[in-house]
């Protein structure tokens, strides 16, 4: 069983494993720890990763990068739109409302989902994985920003089952961070806490956490964030203002090439690095466009100045994450900063004075999440032995549940009017199950959504539940709990519904096992989910028109005695009822499966694709191998015509590949192998068996 830890970020991915020995981050292809987070489609196959970076300039129509800003988002998304302004490929509205992407693949326009694009993304680390551990790998941790939402969470998962993952948890990037710094201190407190705080200012994002730490064990305390503010925002800021200048001096308007927008804004990105560690830095790019050289420059007070609007928005964040923690910043031992967007002097300012002391950055940034979702996974998985360390993560959203139906105490309002309770509010323990109950005479549906939309750019409504038919055997209204849960992933759904009803029957107390009435089932997750019950009262509101359906119940119920000892002829029988789901903007599972055999057709053909230049290259390396040794190390093993006839032979598979032989099929590669071999191989058994020869006279000589 693998124990793998992704981290996919929006420029570059971290592969980390679990060894005996511990956890390394492994290299890719091209012996790099960071894989960047680009599909690159061809006219032939997909580039992924590093292979698609390197098309990316002479591609950049076609090479979709920044996924991890398009992922789980409506299409109307204001933050999505803004992101798809600055990106060079094609994206429009798909018929489900959610963002398509347009690209040329196998010689023709194609549309991929986002999710099917990190799918693919997916495939690549899970690849990179599979060659370092030369196993199989399915089990994993995935980290995600802790903003992620509830479909951005479901969209995850599904691109993992499109690439044959199956994550053990989507985990927090700040709590796998707080992880990997924590697991290995051995001096924490046992009794006062430790906080730490963490702030992650990465490309696209800011992310806090506050973590208390005892000895064994990291309790979030609180969670907070910016979802677009990070180092592109800087990058954007030095674009505009050389954007501008430029078409003041050289009268070019960047905008309207996008190869010259990705140059210049690549350059920007670049400026802006040389001036964490420079008071000033230039902007030169040659032949931006029209064929006009452009020259430029920038201090460093200047360009703090132009990012003023970004840098003003720093501190929300953090204010927030103390507040929520309930800590004043002296109860703060340590700040941790990860993100390389941190290195930017102005922030790292603001960071400081915030905190009121220097931030420290004892954690190798880059590799932190995967490390920590690599460590997330062992301690899940069973095959793997880890120190005791509890993880107590905590969920930076409040989920309702809404329904129609009066108030218990307004029986006599509108039938249908909305009510709603908060069932996990922020900061609650993740994972967690609560359950509630109604008094329903008939099938009903409820609603999962967000109680605050604060900050919050996704639709409120998450989910519908229809939960019926059922048939109360008595009574108008029959009590029914309806479990609601707050998975490992920090998803949540209705994950069951139970009838009960309550009958006096003789029973001898004696035969009967004495069983607990909420047996809520402890989930086999090795992170304890908070046992809290939130026993809910919610009455139907209209009179029960009684429900007429007679296949209620289809799956057999059960009987149990009440717990309690004194009250032996009370009996609930338990009964299951359906739940059917409907997770609004989730992708059907019917899509699901297409998309898994999709992405499965084209890795099919990437690999003949990858074969088929394997094969010409060995063709290639025969040709020029062949000769230089035919006029070296086989020249007395070959007469002169049979010397003259493999040369030209050779010359003419030569000139053949790069001409009509540039673009073939693995077959006729591997058939134009195979004849020159014909002609080769015995010039080479000739000089085999005669070195062989030689080697047993110089023993036998040796040996005399
Ligand atoms: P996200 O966290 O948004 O998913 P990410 O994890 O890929 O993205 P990081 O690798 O933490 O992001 O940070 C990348 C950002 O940091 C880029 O914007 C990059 O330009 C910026 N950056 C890298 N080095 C420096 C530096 N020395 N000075 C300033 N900025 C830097
Ligand atoms: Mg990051
Ligand atoms: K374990």
């Amino acid at each position: 069983m693998s124990v793998v830890g992704f981290d996919f970020g929006n420029e570059n991915c971290l592969v980390a494993v679990a060894r005996q020995r511990g956890i390394d981050v492994v290299l890719n292809d091209e012996s790099k720890r960071e894989t960047p987070a680009i599909v690159c489609f061809g006219e032939k196959q997909r580039f992924i990763g590093t292979a698609g970076a390197a098309s990316t300039m002479t591609n950049p129509k076609n090479s979709i990068s920044q996924i991890k800003r398009l992922i789980g988002r409506p299409f109307s998304d204001p933050e999505l739109q803004r992101d798809l302004k600055s990106l060079p490929y094609a994206v429009s509205e798909g018929p489900d409302g959610f963002p398509l992407i347009h690209a040329r693949y196998l010689g023709e326009m194609r549309t991929f989902t986002p999710t099917q694009v990190l799918g693919m993304v997916l495939s690549n680390l899970k690849e990179i994985a599979e060659k370092n551990l030369n196993t199989a790998v399915v089990d994993c941790c995935i980290g995600i920003p802790v903003y992620f939402t509830d479909l951005q969470r479901r969209a995850v998962l599904d691109a993992a089952t499109i690439a044959g993952l199956h994550p053990l948890r989507l985990f927090h990037e700040t709590t796998a961070t707080a992880l990997a710094y924590g697991i290995y201190k051995t001096d924490l407190p046992e009794s006062d806490q430790m906080n730490v705080a963490f702030v992650d200012v990465g490309h696209a994002s800011m992310q806090v956490c506050i973590v208390g730490y005892k000895k064994g064990q990291l309790k979030v305390l609180a969670h907070a964030f910016d979802r677009s503010l990070g180092g592109r925002d800087f990058d954007e800021a030095l674009f505009t203002h050389f954007a501008a200048k430029f078409k003041d001096e050289y009268k070019i308007d960047v905008y309207q090439n996008a190869r010259a927008c990705l140059r210049l804004r690549a350059a920007c990105e670049k400026l802006k690095k040389v001036l964490s560690a420079n008071p000033e830095a230039p902007l030169n790019i040659e032949c931006l466009m029209e064929e006009k050289d452009v020259r430029g420059y920038i201090k460093r007070d200047e360009f703090e100045q132009i990012s003023l609007p970004i840098l003003d928005r720093v501190k929300k964040p953090l204010e927030k994450a103390l507040h929520d923690a309930g800590l004043s910043v002296e109860n703060v031992h340590t700040v941790e900063v990860i993100g390389s967007a941190s290195r930017i002097p102005s922030v790292f300012k603001i960071l400081t004075e915030f905190f009121g002391k220097e931030p420290r950055r004892t954690m190798n940034a880059s590799e932190c999440v995967s490390r920590g979702c690599a460590l997330q996974c062992a301690i899940l998985s069973p095959t793997f032995k880890v120190r005791e360390f509890q993880v107590h993560e905590s969920f930076p959203f409040s989920i309702a549940m809404t329904w129609k139906g009066a108030a218990p105490e307004t029986q006599n309002g509108a039938a249908d009017s909305q009510q709603s309770t908060l069932v996990f509010p922020r900061g609650n323990a993740l994972p967690s199950i609560k359950s509630l109950t109604f008094y329903r005479s008939e099938t009903f549906s409820v609603d999962v959504q967000y109680a605050e939309t604060d900050g919050l750019v996704a639709p409120a409504k998450i989910s519908s539940y229809t939960i019926g038919p059922f048939q109360a055997t008595k009574g108008e209204r029959a009590k029914v709990k309806v479990k609601t849960r707050l998975n490992l992933h920090g998803i949540v759904s209705v994950e069951a519904a139970t009838l009960l009803e309550e009958e006096e029957v003789e029973i001898p107390v004696s035969k009967e096992p004495a069983t607990k009435m909420d047996t809520d089932d402890a989930p086999s997750d090795s992170v304890p989910p908070s046992t809290s019950e939130a026993d809910m009262n919610a009455q139907e509101g209209n009179a029960g028109v009684e429900n007429g359906a007679s296949d209620a119940g289809d799956k057999p119920s059960q009987m149990e005695t009440d717990s309690k000892a004194d009250a032996p002829k009370r009996k609930v029988k338990k009964s299951n009822i359906p739940v059917s789901e409907l997770v609004h903007g989730g992708l059907p599972p019917v899509d699901l499966q297409k998309a898994v055999e999709k992405e499965f057709e084209m890795a099919l053909q990437d690999r003949v694709m990858e074969e088929t230049k394997d094969k010409k290259n060995a063709v290639e390396a025969y040709v020029y191998e062949m000769r230089n040794k035919l006029l070296d190390k086989y020249q007395e093993f070959v007469t002169e015509p049979e010397r003259e006839e493999l040369l030209t032979k050779l010359q003419q598979v030569e000139d053949w590949l790069y001409e009509d032989g540039e673009d073939e099929t693995k077959g006729v590669y591997i058939a134009k192998l195979e004849e020159l071999k014909k002609q080769g191989d015995p010039i080479e058994q000739r000089y085999k068996e005669s070195t062989e020869r030689g080697s047993v006279i110089d023993q036998l000589v040796y040996c005399a």
